[in-house]
């Protein structure tokens, strides 16, 4: 993994309920993840934000769909994808740095056009194969992944005018702890593979790692790291909007980022949901900025 690192900010909020999570990208910068990636060797490229359009008052007030936001979503989505696009294009390494986890939909559809059989990493506390049907609160940010296997609103799912992204046996889901009944019903349906909290307790993290590094290599052509920091637990990783009590530690979590910089089979990622407002001095993006170390081989130096 010797390309260049192209950042891609996404300042988006409107995915969930709670302000703060704009602020992500700033608190990553802040916190030194350009510096890190460039004491490991790489040119970084940092494109700044992608400009999200609010909504009006009116609009915001229009909350007769179960899908929250949905004009500004698909707007941003479109953009991100676009510029994904072309730096994979340009041979360059996309970072993506959320914002809320619907932007993975613009990141997926950036990306995927350009591998065969894309394979996907999903790390996070929940699931985010909601759609408009199933999900609890019409938070877009609870659908991503779904919306990329092709299910769901024509306008979310066409993004970038193709689908699906992903195929459901290219995914595997790490750290699962809080899913829906819908998106349990879906996972069942599509044979999704998940690592949930009870197998990582169950197996270990190095035991998971190996068998999803395996489980990905025999089926896929690249793939892309999308790294929620829910998915660790909250008292590592206190600001995020939808903190889950038994999540994954600082430690687990770096030995897998360390296990996939060996693997060498990462080809795009997104660090997505830090939330500066509901963090405790930066310590969330602290610790994303060290993870993202572990990702591009820090230890391996
Ligand atoms: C719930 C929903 C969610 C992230 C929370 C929560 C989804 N399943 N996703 N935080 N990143 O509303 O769909
Ligand atoms: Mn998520
Ligand atoms: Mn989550
Ligand atoms: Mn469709």
């Amino acid at each position: 993994m010797k390309k260049d690192i192209s950042i891609i900010g996404v300042p988006m909020d409107l995915g969930q309920s709670r302000r703060g999570v704009d602020m992500g990208p700033s608190a990553l910068r802040y916190a030194g993840a350009i510096e890190k990636l460039e004491e490991l060797e790489f040119k970084v490229h940092d494109l700044g934000d992608i400009p999200i359009n609010r909504p009006s008052a009116d609009q915001a007030n229009q909350s007769n769909s179960n899908l929250k936001n949905l004009v500004q979503v698909i707007e941003a989505n479109e953009k991100l994808s676009d510029m994904v696009d072309k730096e994979i294009e340009s041979g360059r390494f996309p970072l993506v740095f959320g914002g809320d986890h619907s932007i993975a939909i613009g990141t997926l559809a950036g990306i995927s056009k350009h591998y065969e059989s894309l394979g996907v990493i999903w790390y996070d506390a929940h699931g985010d194969l909601n759609s408009e049907e199933t999900s609890p609160s019409g938070n877009i940010h609870g659908m991503p992944l779904a919306v990329s296997l092709g299910i769901g609103d024509d306008r979310l799912t066409n993004i970038s005018a193709y689908e699906p992204k992903v195929k459901p046996e290219n995914i595997v889901i790490i750290g699962a702890r809080s899913l829906d009944p819908g998106e349990k019903a879906l996972i069942r349906e599509k044979g999704i593979k998940v690592f949930s909290m009870h197998e990582i307790d169950r197996m270990g993290m190095p035991a998971v790692m190996e068998e999803a590094i395996e489980y990905l290599k025999e089926r896929t052509d690249g793939v892309h790291l999308s790294l929620d920091l829910d998915g660790l637990d909250p008292s590592e990783a206190p600001g995020v909007g939808t903190p889950v009590i038994g999540g994954m530690s600082y430690r687990e979590s770096h030995l897998a980022m360390e296990m996939l910089a060996e693997a060498e089979c990462i080809t795009s990622a997104e660090f997505v949901e830090v939330n500066p407002i509901l963090d405790e001095k930066n310590k969330t993006a602290v610790a994303a900025v060290a993870l993202m170390g572990s990702l591009f081989g820090e230890k391996l130096k």
